[in-house]
């Protein structure tokens, strides 16, 4: 890519403001220089993108296709200036000119196309994917609107909608030309001409994808791969299909497919407009890439599967795996038995949960609404997988009803993902273990081919070099930058385990992040926050799971010590939370109002005087993230062993410094095993622990509430309104008591509460602190990304 001087930078950005926003440098608002950067870039980013797919397309390189509901992008300014070798003579030039880089790129709204981990792992593969120089590209959605906007009232979440689209996304490039139409529903039957079915199709709904290409330039290697976002629209012409629906009506029912992320599931209306998405994402994505193949490869249809994989993100991309045997059989013309031999060996499907709740179900009524056809080939893959069983599995014919895709009218995603895939894969080692030996063992029986484990992986270009430029300075200067492209050399800064010298210079680094958040907090909330305080901190979506209800028990306590004797000596520490509560789960919500009331408790009464502090940060997203992660020194962990597949803020937090306060859980497993029992603070049950706990039916969680008195005052609490001027919690009182305690908080707290003991122990020897923290960072370049496409593309994509 075209390098600059600061002098033409300058210039050529003087230029695009006279250009684009009819205003000299010196007139410009942040708001125009960022305009005005963005379009810099993009011009360099389209050049090299021509380049690149010339390229792919003169070698017939095999290609990945990531299918994915979600991409969490966050802003992409500063990646893109990272990745293109720009951003130092920006920042200068920004500098010169007076302006706060930060500031100006600030200007960029979130783009929030996903709910949490999932989504943003979506994202930082496709960084990975480019700055590896794979040929590799996303396809998702262009939601008009993203990821709910929280704010929070009276301590309540409530949930804006997250208009990201209100100025123009500088970043994108609409390919009219390039749009896909996708069908729905109507009716199909088949003739039988020559020995071969021949399906028609009738009264079909016909909507316009239209093709959103976002540019992921590689980093400082020229390779520019595209996120394709489909938009749904009417198409040119079309008149209401449906007599009761007027032209206007039509229109915003085609345009509500790409309306909003996640449409709200807990109606039926909700649920079937979830499953048109999907539709739409692997329709118009498929048609798409035979489309490509027919027209860039000089070879048959058969031959699809040579130049083509596709990696399924979660089982939501899963209606690919009909609609591809679809497209062969009834547009290319293949008998399903060379359709199918295509079709598994194409696709590749990711598990990114265990949770019974999460696992997809449609009921077989919907899909046949969404698609007869498509309804059919599941069906009949069922048909003839149940019968493979039966016949050549001996060993497995009495668990056939359990293996079988569909029962009792419902349409098991993750079931047909199996069957129709060639590889299925967990994201860390124990959540892969998991999925062989209980979630899917039939299937493991059936095919342990298949099965794999690639642990999830984070970009270090956004979370380290982005996001903390301090630190990445700091690593720079003691062992050079060929970490920067090989991240496991981070390792090489374990030689500085014992220099003192290194060590406060990295703790100096740590303040002056926790400065900054600190700022931020002060900004966000009002909240004044002790910098020399620890930052204790959980930002993750809100689940029961993932107990941050734990977290604030521990909170509770701790007020409670304070009471009991107000001259109790303590660390001071900060609990800083961020996390979304889905709209409909009222529990996670009800555990928002309690971190909020409990946080004013807290923060207000005189007799804790600053100890503890707890922060609540509205709105927790990848831009939030970016400024929490430095800042962090202890990476509060604490799913339910078993149960959080792998987490990646672990890793996040890990690579700037924090030590993990965790459970034998997902990634952490891997974290402990790298930095050693000595650097991380483990806790709690074991998922081998969890899981016997379950088979026989949980434990006695009210023997604790009425023998622990820490435990008992605490839930207490939530009933007599202590908390709030006399609010009351009671629906998680009840799930607790009532439901024995599904997710082991009190079976866990006293092992929490010792580990916390021990941090803040720890953290009061400076040295061994920051020794800890240095060993963490060493030892992450592990949970690069980079580290995980390499696995990706050599063992499943088979890119090399
Ligand atoms: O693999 C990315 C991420 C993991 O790090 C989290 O542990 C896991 O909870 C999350 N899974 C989901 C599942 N949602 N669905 N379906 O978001 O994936």
């Amino acid at each position: 890519m075209k390098t600059f001087t600061k002098e033409e930078f300058r210039e050529l950005l003087d230029k695009k403001v006279r250009d684009k926003r009819t205003k000299t440098l010196e007139e410009t608002t942040d708001k125009d220089l960022f305009y005005a950067i963005a379009s810099i870039i993009k011009d360099a980013i389209n050049e090299a993108s021509i380049d690149t797919k010339q390229r792919y397309i003169h070698d017939k390189k095999r290609q990945v296709s990531y299918l994915s509901m979600e991409f969490l992008i966050g802003r992409l300014i500063e990646s893109n200036l990272i990745n293109t070798g720009f951003k130092k003579v920006c920042d200068e030039v920004l500098m010169d000119l007076g302006r706060q880089p930060r500031e100006v790129y600030g200007e960029e709204q979130d783009a929030g196309l996903g709910n949490g981990g999932l989504g943003r792992l979506a994202a930082c593969f496709l960084d990975s994917i480019a700055s590896l120089g794979y040929a590799g590209h996303g396809f998702g959605i262009r939601y008009r609107y993203g990821l709910f906007e929280q704010r929070i009232v009276s301590g309540s979440q409530i949930e804006l909608p997250d208009n990201w689209l209100r100025e123009v996304y500088p970043w994108e490039t609409r390919k009219t030309d390039e749009a896909i139409e996708v069908k729905f529903g109507g009716e199909v039957d088949f003739t039988v001409e020559d020995d071969q079915y021949i399906f028609h199709y009738r009264d079909q709904e016909v909507v316009l994808a239209v093709p959103y290409d976002v540019g992921i330039a590689g980093y400082e290697n020229d390779v520019v791969n595209t996120l394709r976002l489909w938009s749904a629209e009417v198409p040119e012409n079309a008149i209401s299909p449906d007599q009761h629906k007027n032209q206007l009506e039509y229109m915003q029912s085609v345009e509500k497919i790409s309306g909003f992320l996640y449409p709200d599931d807990s109606t039926e209306e909700g649920r079937f407009l979830r499953l048109k998405q999907q539709y739409f994402l692997v329709s118009s994505t498929i048609q798409t890439l035979i489309r490509r193949f027919k027209t860039q490869y000089d070879m048959s249809i058969e031959h699809f599967h040579e130049k083509n994989v596709i990696q399924i993100n979660d089982t939501h991309p899963t209606f690919g795996i009909p609609e591809l045997m679809r497209i062969l059989m009834d547009e290319e013309g293949l008998s399903w038995d060379e359709a199918w031999t295509i079709t598994t060996h194409t696709f590749a499907y990711t598990n990114h949960t265990i949770m019974q709740e999460a696992l997809e179900k449609w009921p077989v009524d919907m899909v046949k609404r969404v698609s007869p056809r498509i309804y059919m080939i599941i069906h009949e893959i069922n048909e003839r997988f149940c019968q493979e069983v039966y016949l050549h599995h001996e060993e497995l014919r009495d668990r056939i009803s359990e293996l079988s895709v569909i029962s009792n009218d419902v349409i098991h995603m993750s079931k047909l993902a199996i069957v129709g895939s060639y590889s299925v894969n967990g994201v860390a080692a124990l959540h892969s273990d998991i999925i062989k030996n209980y979630t899917f063992h039939d299937f493991y029986r059936l095919t342990p081919e298949k099965f794999n484990n690639k642990t999830n992986g984070i970009t270090h270009r956004r979370w380290l070099m982005g996001a903390n430029p301090g630190l990445t300075e700091l690593i720079t200067d003691a062992i050079g930058d060929h970490w920067i492209k090989s991240p496991v050399e981070l390792n090489q800064l374990l030689r500085y385990q014992n220099d003192q010298d290194f060590l406060e210079r990295l703790a100096e680094v740590k303040l002056q992040n926790k400065k900054v958040l600190q700022d931020v907090i002060y900004k966000k909330t009002g909240i004044e926050v002790n910098e020399h305080s620890i930052f204790d901190v959980q930002v993750k979506r809100l689940h029961e799971y993932k107990r941050q209800l734990l977290n604030i028990f521990h909170v509770i306590h701790l007020y409670n010590e304070i009471k009991r004797n107000p001259k109790l000596k303590m660390v001071p520490q900060t609990f800083i939370f961020g996390a979304k509560a889905a709209p409909s789960y009222h529990l996670a919500k009800e555990i928002i109002r309690l971190i909020h009331l409990v946080g004013n408790l807290v923060n207000e009464d005189k007799d804790v005087a600053g100890r503890i502090k707890v922060v609540f940060l509205e709105n927790y997203n990848v831009t939030l993230a970016e400024y929490i992660m430095p800042a962090a020194e202890i990476s509060e962990q604490i799913s339910t062993a078993s149960m959080e597949a792998s987490g990646t803020g672990n890793m996040k937090m890990m690579m700037n410094g924090a030590v993990t306060l965790g459970t034998m859980d997902g990634a952490n497993v891997e974290i402990a095993e790298l930095v050693g029992k000595e650097n991380i603070l483990i806790f709690g049950l074991s998922s081998e622990e969890v899981i016997r706990y379950q088979k026989e039916g949980g434990y006695q969680a009210n023997d604790l509430y009425r023998t622990d008195d820490r435990l008992k005052s605490i839930l207490d609490g939530l009933k007599d309104g202590r908390y709030a001027k006399g609010e009351t919690f009671s629906d998680i009182y009840y799930r607790i008591l009532k439901n024995d305690d599904p997710y082991f908080i009190l079976k866990d707290f006293t092992s929490y509460l010792e580990t916390h003991i021990k941090a803040v122990t720890l953290y009061e020897d400076s040295q061994t602190w920051n020794k800890m923290s240095l060993v963490n960072i060493a030892q992450s370049g592990k949970f690069s990304s980079d580290r995980t496409i390499n696995e990706y593309a050599t063992d499943i994509w088979k890119l090399i």
